[in-house]
This record gives C-alpha cells, sequence and structure tokens, in this order.
C-alpha cells in the first residue's frame, strides 16, 4: 500500500507573511503508519515550494508548490491513498485543489481530508466527489483503520467511528466518540519523513518572535475545557484535556536536539500550562538536566492557567516569550458572550510578573462579536493599552466551522452564505451587526493598534525597534505596510483588508 499524505499550500493574503513549519498531524500519522509496517510518504508543498507565489484572484497568493511540480511527486509515488491535511477553512481551496489534481493523476486513488475544517463540515467537504473519505478529529486510528482496511479490499472499514464518506447516494457521518486516553501511546511524529533542514533555512516559523534557530514546534497536549465561542480546535481534539506524560515530552525535546541540532521550540498546545504539576516537571527536569532550549507559545496561553511561581520556573527553564490571549477588556464580553473562563483581574499581575521576570510578552484581543456594544470594544482597547506588552494583536472575531460563533452567524444571517471560506482570515471582519458594520471594525482596531506602535516606539525604543527588524529582515513589505497604518490610521482601506 502506497500512502501519500500531502500539506496542501497555503492561499496567503495580499500582506500576510510567508510561514512555514512542520505539519504535525501528518507526521503524528506517518508515525503511526510506519509503526503499523506501511511505507509512506509526506509532501509539504508549502516547505518544498517556499520560493513559489501563484497570483490568484483579490490579490490573493498560493505560497507552496505549484500544480506541475505536485504532478510529477504524485506520478513518483503512485500512491493507492493519499491523505490531504486542511488545518484551516482558508486552506480548503488549496486543498480541494490538491484532491482533485490527485484524481487526475492518479484517478484510482482513495482521497481522505482531515483537520479542523473538514472535522467541523464533514458533508460540505465530501460534496467534491474529489474527496472520497473525511477524518473527524484526531486522525491517527481513523487512518490507520482506513489503510488497513482498503488492503483487506474492505470499504467501507468495520470500524467507521471519526470517518465520514460517500455510502451509495447518501454521506454517512460517524462522529469520533473513541478519543485517544493514554496520549504516550503513540510514536513520536515522524519528522524523519520531513524536510527539517529546509524548516530550518526557511527561518519561517510561528510569529516572528524567535530568539535562537534552529526552531521547531512540538505540541505536548489535546484538548481544552474552555468553551470558548469563536475556537474550533474542539472539533480536532474535544474538550477533555489529554497530554503527553513529562518524560515523553522531554524525551521528545531531548530527540529533536540530538537529531536536528534544535535550540528552540514553539509550543503549539491550546492550554499548555493547564495541569500545573505537568508543566512543573517539565520545567524542573529541563533546569536539573540542563537541557539547552529556549522556547515560546506563539499559540497562547491561558493566563487562568498560570502563576508567578510557576512562572518563575518556566523562565528558569527556557520559556523567553509568551503569548497571552486575552481576548475582551470586558467582563460582560468574556463571561456573556466569549464564554472564556477569565477574571481580568488577574492579567495585570501576570503580565507585570514576566516582565519582572524577563520574559516577553503578547497579547491577543478580539473585538467584533454580535452582541458587543461600541463601549465594550473601547473596553478591550483600553484594557489592551494599560498593558505593558511587547506586541498587541487586536483580531476581528471570525466565525470558523464548527464554533458557537459560525452557528449564530448563520441562524441571524450575519454573514453571507454561501460562506466563501477563502476569506475566514483573523483581520478580515465579514460580520457587521445593526450597531457597527465591518468596516468601521477595522478602522476602530487599526486605530488602536497604531496607538500601541506610537507609544511603544515612544516608552520602549530599544524593544519596539528590535521587533521591528526582526520581522522587516523577514517580510519588508508587511513592515512597510504595518508602517503607513500607524502614521495614517484613519486611512479606510475596503472591509476586508487585514489590519
Ligand atoms: C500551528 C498552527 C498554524 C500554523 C500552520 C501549522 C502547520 N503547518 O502545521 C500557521 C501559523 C501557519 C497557522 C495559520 C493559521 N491558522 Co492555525 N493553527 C495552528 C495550531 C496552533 C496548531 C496546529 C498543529 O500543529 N496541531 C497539532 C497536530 C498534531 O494536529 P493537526 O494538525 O490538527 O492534525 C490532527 C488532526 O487535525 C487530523 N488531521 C490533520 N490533517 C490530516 C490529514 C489526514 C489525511 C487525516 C486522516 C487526519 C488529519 O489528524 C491529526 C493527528 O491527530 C492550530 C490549533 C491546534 N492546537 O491544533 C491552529 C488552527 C489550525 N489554526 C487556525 C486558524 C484560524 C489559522 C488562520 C486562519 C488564522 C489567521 N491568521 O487568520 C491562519 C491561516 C493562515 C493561512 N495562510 O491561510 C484554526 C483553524 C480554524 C478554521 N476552521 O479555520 C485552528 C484550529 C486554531 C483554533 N483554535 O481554532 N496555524
Amino acid at each position: 500500500m502506497r500512502i501519500l499524505l500531502i500539506q496542501p499550500p497555503y492561499d496567503l493574503q495580499p500582506d500576510d507573511e510567508r510561514q512555514a513549519m512542520p505539519p504535525l498531524g501528518l507526521a503524528y500519522i506517518a508515525a503511526v503508519l510506519e509503526r503499523a509496517g506501511y511505507g509512506v510518504r509526506i509532501l509539504d508543498c508549502v516547505a518544498e515550494g517556499f520560493q513559489h507565489l501563484t497570483p490568484l484572484a483579490d490579490g490573493r497568493r498560493r505560497h507552496g508548490l505549484p500544480a506541475e511540480a505536485l504532478t510529477r511527486v504524485i506520478q513518483e509515488s503512485d500512491p493507492a491513498i493519499v491523505g490531504v491535511s486542511c488545518l484551516f477553512s482558508s486552506q480548503s481551496p488549496a486543498a480541494h485543489d490538491v484532491c482533485a489534481l490527485v484524481k487526475r493523476v492518479a484517478p484510482t486513488a482513495i482521497t481522505i481530508m482531515g483537520g479542523a475544517h473538514p472535522s467541523a463540515l464533514p458533508r460540505e467537504t465530501l460534496a467534491d466527489q474529489n474527496v472520497d473519505v473525511v477524518a473527524l478529529g484526531e486522525g491517527e486510528r481513523s487512518m490507520l483503520r482506513l489503510v488497513q482496511a482498503l488492503e483487506r479490499g474492505t470499504f467501507p472499514p468495520p470500524q467507521t467511528n471519526g470517518l465520514a464518506f460517500r455510502d451509495g447516494d447518501e454521506i454517512r457521518v460517524d462522529p469520533l466518540t473513541e478519543r485517544i486516553v493514554e496520549i504516550d501511546s503513540l510514536p513520536p511524529p515522524a519528522r524523519h519523513l520531513l524536510p527539517m533542514r529546509q524548516y530550518f533555512d526557511h527561518r519561517a516559523p510561528h510569529g516572528s518572535i524567535v530568539k535562537r534557530n534552529p526552531c521547531t514546534n512540538m505540541i505536548t497536549s489535546r484538548g481544552c475545557p474552555a468553551q470558548c465561542c469563536f475556537c474550533s480546535i474542539h472539533n480536532v481534539w474535544g474538550r477533555k484535556f489529554r497530554y503527553h506524560s513529562a518524560a515523553r515530552v522531554i524525551a521528545e525535546i531531548e530527540t529533536l536536539i540530538a537529531d536536528y541540532g534544535v535550540r528552540e521550540i514553539q509550543f503549539e498546545d491550546d492550554n499548555l500550562t493547564l495541569h500545573k504539576r505537568r508543566m512543573e516537571e517539565i520545567c524542573r527536569t529541563i533546569v536539573d538536566r540542563g537541557i539547552d532550549i529556549t522556547w515560546s507559545t506563539p499559540n497562547g496561553v491561558a493566563v487562568y492557567a498560570l502563576d508567578e511561581k510557576l512562572l518563575s520556573l518556566m523562565r528558569e527553564a527556557g520559556c523567553h516569550h509568551l503569548t497571552l490571549g486575552i481576548e475582551s477588556g470586558s467582563e460582560h464580553t468574556l463571561k456573556e458572550i466569549i464564554g472564556k473562563p477569565l477574571r481580568l483581574d488577574r492579567v495585570q499581575p501576570i503580565v507585570r510578573a514576566c516582565r519582572k521576570l524577563g520574559v516577553g510578552v503578547s497579547a491577543f484581543f478580539v473585538v467584533g462579536f454580535p452582541g458587543e456594544t461600541r463601549k465594550e470594544m473601547q473596553k478591550t482597547f483600553d484594557f489592551a493599552l494599560s498593558l505593558d506588552v511587547d506586541t498587541l494583536n487586536f483580531f476581528t472575531a471570525t466565525p470558523y466551522p464548527g464554533t458557537r460563533l459560525y452557528q449564530q452567524c448563520i441562524e441571524q444571517g450575519l454573514i453571507e452564505t454561501p460562506v466563501d471560506f477563502a476569506r475566514l482570515r483573523i483581520g478580515r471582519p465579514l460580520i457587521s451587526t445593526t450597531e457597527w458594520s465591518a468596516q468601521e471594525l477595522v478602522g476602530m482596531a487599526r486605530e488602536a493598534q497604531a496607538r500601541f506602535y506610537r507609544r511603544a516606539a515612544r516608552r520602549h525604543p530599544v524593544r519596539f525597534f528590535t521587533t521591528v527588524l526582526n520581522k522587516f529582515a523577514r517580510e519588508p513589505g508587511y513592515i512597510a505596510r504595518k508602517a503607513l497604518d500607524t502614521i495614517f490610521p484613519h486611512r479606510f482601506r475596503p472591509a476586508g483588508v487585514d489590519t
């Protein structure tokens, strides 16, 4: 059984930075398949086609291998099964194009798509005849079952838990109910199948705050119990927090150092520190063994899962930057609209503790939820600007499929249907209410962001310019746009342009 797993290209908005990092989901799946004796190839179109940008409509660009190069790999691999990852909705046009190409080049191959987007919308995904199967949520077991069944010439597999597929004229969806309880039972991600050297060379990891290279990513837990209305990750992992043991995390770090000379790690967990004792054990072991690693949390950590003692230990264990998902400066919005279990009075002490310890801090805020008033948004801007952080981001609420926000927007007719998934990006507001329009949100967020940049440049010039230079080295166009926005924040661009 020849199996090819593909990370499709990313579709970039006009001023997006290029990013390329190991597709850990495919690497976890490949490891399970290899352990069961199957030969697997992973093709990361983004890393392998890093220099390649194909223009699309609306000024967007497709970043990654062009169709001709992908065709060659499919021909060479002659796969029986092709797994395609579709982590975010905005990647779905590219993921469907990859499936179409597979069906043209290798018509007998079975295509299976997995990731956050198809997990939330299996029926819509299977409306495309080029997709044969959808994996719902974590894909290791479902993929293995599918491969084993196909090898025996059986389809659908006897156990369909976690799979969706066409059955005659019908679409069958069997939601994932049996999640992997002990995730340590999974082998470590098969990084040996990834072009690791290329990720290090491209230097385009998650966000630009990297202290040392080579830098790579890890994920040490699955599931987040919080019920934030805009977050879609429960479609992949569910809400129960499951985690790798401290010993397993340390072993993975040590392997990354030994095999690839890694010096920095970006933890992509949704709630890295939720299990405090585990986090303490990870940090203590790093310190006790003198493991030479620095790390950050670009996907965000929850303020409610941090305290000063833990922060101090994290700092000692190499943590140099934390991104805090605060979301709102209004208690009402946090509690009644978003549903995040965060008390705002906990935020300042955590930010101050980070400053005291020398840990850099970024903060994420989101405005523009249906039901949110201008006054509440103003509270968010004021609160955010009261924090002594290194970087601040104001995103506009984006209705990702499978979230309460998406459901609400569809039910109340707040977004256009059919939804244009390519436009589901955090800086591109789609929602307008009777109180404010999407276009106004862009202006408000941009004005607040500009105030932050101006203040940061005045108060902490060295810190500010180091951050800017860092980004400039990677994407000069991006910095030029941000500079213009800061100098002319009132200049209105059409709605849908990134803030
Ligand atoms: C790192 C990351 C990124 C990286 C890219 C990651 C990569 N190349 O692997 C970057 C920084 C580029 C990124 C960008 C964005 N991201 Co992002 N990202 C993540 C993050 C934090 C971790 C992904 C990860 O490594 N997971 C760990 C691995 C093990 O899990 P996995 O990849 O999901 O794979 C498992 C399953 O999904 C499934 N699976 C996945 N693929 C396949 C394929 C097959 C064949 C099968 C069978 C199964 C399968 O099985 C895997 C193993 O169990 C997730 C949140 C999260 N914790 O997962 C958000 C997440 C995927 N991102 C999200 C979003 C919204 C975005 C953006 C759109 C945000 C924005 N800026 O507007 C952008 C899109 C950029 C673009 N150009 O279009 C959302 C997706 C929601 C949606 N429906 O769109 C998520 C879920 C976050 C959230 N809380 O909602 N992101």
